[in-house]
């Protein structure tokens, strides 16, 4: 459990500024930026701009900031023109599941027959 920044991590990195991204929308709690390795046409990460190690650990942790990740992964695919074909909202937990960076974030996918897809 946490909520406070962690001078080790990427995203509380990017939540500050000191390392660019290609942010496609924030708020008060949350920002959205590019996937810096795609893997479908839309990939945005929607992020907590509190630290959580994952998104069970957010949603215990500070329930309105997780549902406020969700609702702006629905806010991204729209904006992105993929909610009405189909998208997909991924958050991987422990490094078993691909979980590499370990800040809560979302995965927002689409753009692409995702049935296969893992990221
Ligand atoms: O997803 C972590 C994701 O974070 C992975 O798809 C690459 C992405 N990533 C890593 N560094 C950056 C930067 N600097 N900008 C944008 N995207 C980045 P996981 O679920 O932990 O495997």
């Amino acid at each position: 459990m946490s909520g406070e920044p962690q001078a080790d991590c990427l995203f509380c990195k990017i939540v500050a500024g000191e390392i660019p991204a290609t942010i496609v929308r924030e708020t008060d709690t949350t920002v959205a930026f590019r996937d810096i390795n795609p893997q479908a046409p839309t990939h945005v990460l929607v992020i907590p701009r509190v630290h959580y190690r994952d998104g069970a650990a957010l949603a215990a942790g500070d329930p309105g900031a997780a549902a406020d990740v969700l609702r702006e992964a629905g806010e991204v695919a729209s904006q992105e023109k993929v909610a009405e074909s189909g998208y997909r909202v991924i958050f991987n937990s422990g490094p078993g599941a691909g979980q590499t960076v370990f800040h809560a974030h979302a995965h927002v996918l689409g753009g692409k027959d995702l049935q296969r897809l893992v990221v």
